[in-house]
């Protein structure tokens, strides 16, 4: 009997990030490997990612992708979810306990994160902008005022609602494109959630994964 097919994920070949974790590939390869299911990795250039064959996974031309058999998905939320769902583990069984925790999956992508991506963007797309030197601390304002209430929110529990779930996965996620602002720092039980995430063993092997895909890159020239 041949042995069952693993699913496939699409990474950047030569991530921008020098292996820092920060592409969206990460959180699908934690939540695989807080599954326990082991996949392999497609690696793609910039190129790549625009031409047709890869469109036809994904509609927008990035990563990461993800497929199972005849399944295809893009978008790292839809795909970190199906694997939650399919798996024991980062999703609770209880019947409000489970939505909760796919509320903040959810509160981690449409709330937390955009201001961090807008952060991004003016930093690395806009330094040059008349509007830069003004709306730099708004952006970075909205950052805290989200801060502040998930510090509010999260007090002293170590995750967000009850056991660690798919919802701290993501949220652990998008903190963690903070870092290099510092803007986390004003929130020390912020920074001792995101921490308890990464010294999770299974987020150890994600980041270990993919930075071994950019240390093999680099030494082939
Ligand atoms: N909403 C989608 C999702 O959640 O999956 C967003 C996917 C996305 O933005 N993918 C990025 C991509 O493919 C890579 S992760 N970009 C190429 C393109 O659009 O042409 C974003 C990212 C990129 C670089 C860094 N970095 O250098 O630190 C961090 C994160």
């Amino acid at each position: 009997m041949s042995p069952p097919l693993l699913p496939v994920i699409t990474v950047f070949e030569r991530s921008p990030d020098r292996g820092r974790g920060l592409g969206r590939d990460m959180r699908v390869r934690w939540a695989l490997e807080e599954a326990g299911q082991a996949y392999e990795v497609r690696l793609v250039s910039f190129s790549a990612m625009k031409e047709p064959a890869h469109r036809a996974l994904h509609p927008f031309g990035q990563i990461p992708t993800y497929e199972e058999g005849a399944l295809v998905l893009f978008e790292s939320g839809a795909i970190v979810l199906h694997i939650a769902e399919c798996h024991a583990g980062l999703l609770p069984d209880d019947a409000h306990a489970r939505p909760r925790a796919i509320t903040w999956l959810f509160a981690a992508l449409n709330t937390v994160e955009p201001p961090i991506l807008d952060l991004q963007t003016i930093r690395f797309q806009e330094r040059d902008k008349p509007w830069y030197k003004e709306r730099l601390p708004m952006v970075e304002d909205r950052i805290r005022g989200r801060l502040g209430e998930l510090s509010e929110r999260l007090g002293n529990a170590d995750w967000l609602d009850g056991a660690f779930s798919a919802g701290d996965l993501m949220m652990v996620s998008v903190l963690l494109r903070l870092r290099a602002s510092g803007l986390l720092d004003a929130y020390p039980n912020l920074t001792a959630y995101v921490a308890r995430g990464e010294a999770r063993p299974a987020y150890k092997r994600a980041f270990a994964a993919q930075l071994a895909v950019f240390t093999s890159q680099s030494s082939t020239g």
